[in-house]
């Protein structure tokens, strides 16, 4: 670290800046992207020093109620989902909500309404809160027809209807990772500035991947085309060498490695969830949307990812997404196997 350049590092490429250079590309945007991005950010920032002070705060261990998915929830979780919600919703900016945390979709009212719905699940990776491994922050934004009263089908789209995405990792440092439509941009928090600084800008996800991510504790339940794709990770019938396998168990912190490294992430169907574990609209289509503009693919195991049209807001899909070459390989197996 070139301390002294650091010191003289005046041209600072903020979140703020870089997405207010991207509203100047558009003469038609009035500035309320801009405006509900920073909202975003604010909570980002807000469940980053909570996630640090975690341990000494007392805010790990179980918050004493379920939610939705039947999960017991944990104190951060509900902390997170209130933040969110309440920025959000103070942004003006937004009409619709959905969360992973709550049952229903949440209608924003009246006078504060704008033309974003935004999709989240404010805290991801929750079963690794308690041990300190990275978790993370994932949404979606999708706009109104100007004028129209939101309705939870105008969250029930293809994903390729979003128009932004992103997710926000908790982990050694806070990055933000962020796509407004054109390319995928990477910024670090810099606690002494309490700003996001462009640090990964244009991530390009590389082609091909040495590493598979994948829980393989749900192997005897998986179906042909995923037990082939993985078998040939391991043992590699064209010579070349077996990859590497790396799993977090956490999305965040698994796309995370997957966008900057290349490689797959998959969370296949198998015979006890049929449609797999992560849910289409707050996790899937925003991790889709990413990896298709850093040049990736995101598959379902029947389709592209983000023509997926789900009938309700919590509904799940299987998910296998990263370098392009490798997804075509799980898709080729699909189309030989059938699922
Ligand atoms: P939560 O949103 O309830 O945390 O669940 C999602 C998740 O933790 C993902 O982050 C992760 O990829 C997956 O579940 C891990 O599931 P499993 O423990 O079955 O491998």
């Amino acid at each position: 670290m070139d301390h002294a350049a650091d010191a003289q590092r005046t041209d600072l490429m903020t979140l703020t800046r870089h997405v207010l250079n991207e509203q100047s590309k558009h003469p038609e945007a009035r500035g309320d992207l801009t405006i509900l991005l920073n909202h975003i950010v604010l909570g980002c920032k807000f469940v980053c020093s909570a996630v640090n002070k975690a341990g000494l705060a007392k805010l790990i261990g179980l918050a004493g109620e379920t939610n939705v998915q039947g999960e017991e929830q944990k104190k951060l979780d509900v902390l997170s989902n209130q933040v969110f919600v309440k920025a959000l919703t103070s942004s003006g900016r937004t009409n619709v909500l959905v969360s992973e945390e709550d049952e229903e979709a949440i209608f924003v009212p009246e006078k504060l309404r704008g033309r974003y719905c935004v999709v989240f699940d404010p805290l991801d990776g929750s079963s690794n809160i308690d041990c300190g491994v990275s978790i993370g922050t994932i949404f979606g934004i999708y706009m109104l027809e100007a004028g129209k009263a939101g309705t939870v089908d105008d969250l029930l789209k293809a994903g390729t209807s979003m128009v932004a995405a992103g997710y926000c990792m908790y982990g050694s440092s806070c990055t933000l990772v962020l796509s407004t439509g054109e390319d995928v941009n990477g910024f670090t928090l810099d606690p002494s500035l309490g700003e996001f600084i462009l640090t990964h800008p244009h991530i390009r996800i590389p082609e091909k991947g040495k590493i598979y991510s994948v829980n393989e504790g749900n192997a005897k339940n998986w179906d042909e085309p995923t037990t082939k794709f993985v078998e040939k990770a391991k043992f590699p019938e064209d010579g070349s060498s077996p990859k590497s396998l790396r799993y977090i168990g956490s999305m965040v912190a698994d796309v995370h490695r997957t966008l900057l490294y290349g490689g797959i992430f998959m969370y296949p169907a198998d015979k006890k969830s049929p449609n797999g574990k992560l849910r289409v609209l707050y996790e899937v289509f925003p991790m889709s949307f990413l990896v298709e503009k850093a040049g990736g693919q995101a598959f379902t195991g029947k389709q592209r990812a983000l023509e997926l049209v789900p009938k309700k807001i919590h509904e799940r899909s299987p998910i296998f997404l990263g370098s392009y070459d490798d997804v075509e390989e799980v898709k080729e197996l699909y189309k030989q196997y059938g699922a």
